[in-house]
């Protein structure tokens, strides 16, 4: 199985992010069976169709798998839908109504699932020892979106592909200083869960890519 695992830069005034840390780590030391190609995305709009699907395009993968920050997670979360909003945070637009929000695709359809068993998945990261829970929400930011493109990029072209998004806590040198209370969980304790995910992708199987 050829998979693309994506990631992203640090963002919101973080000097990390841990799912750039998990893919590069994946990548050097990827599951028998796969291969892991790394990416890290920047955290701005457009990214999910004007650079993610290209590059799973041009490398003609079998499987997306999207890793992210979410750090009031307390394990790691997997996704089951993306929905059509994108709440742009970055914007400095003080308005009475909150910060700006429209569609990632203007009359796209409200939201897509992930092609990936949610369930089945968490459970099988949560047997590798690592917590793990099924989120039905992956907020309405840069993540969201990714996973929302990439499966309207796969609907548009009627394609099937093992893919999908999990959310993962903060790093505990991230929450040192923060709030009493914030959780986190350490990089290797990330790595294995995500490892997990990824062997659990492979045993999908390639029969699993459709087109
Ligand atoms: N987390 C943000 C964007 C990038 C990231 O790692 C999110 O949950 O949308």
């Amino acid at each position: 199985m050829r998979l693309l695992l994506t990631g992203f830069e640090p963002f919101g005034g973080e000097s990390i992010n841990p799912s750039q840390e998990v893919v590069r780590l994946l990548a050097e030391t990827p599951p028998a069976g796969a291969e892991v190609t790394p990416l890290v995305l920047p955290v701005r709009s457009g990214v999910g169709l004007g650079m993610l699907a290209p590059a799973f395009d041009d490398g003609d993968y079998d499987a997306w798998l999207g890793l992210g920050q979410a750090g009031a997670r307390v394990a790691l979360s997997v996704e089951r839908v993306g929905i059509n909003v994108l709440v742009d945070r970055a914007s400095d637009d003080d308005r009475d109504d909150g910060p700006p929000e429209q569609a990632i695709v203007k009359d796209g359809p409200a939201g897509y699932f992930s092609q990936l068993p949610v369930h089945d998945l968490a459970r099988h990261i949560s047997a590798a020892g690592v917590p793990a829970v099924v989120s039905n929400s992956a907020g309405t930011y840069i993540c969201n979106e990714v996973l929302y493109a990439m499966q309207h990029h796969f609907a548009l072209t009627a394609r099937h592909r093992p893919s999908g998004f999990i959310h993962l806590p903060y790093l505990p040198e991230q929450a040192e200083g923060k709030r009493m209370g914030t959780p986190s969980m350490p990089l290797e304790t990330q790595v294995a869960g995500v490892r997990a995910a990824v062997e659990y992708l492979r045993t999908l199987g390639d029969g699993s890519r459709r087109d």
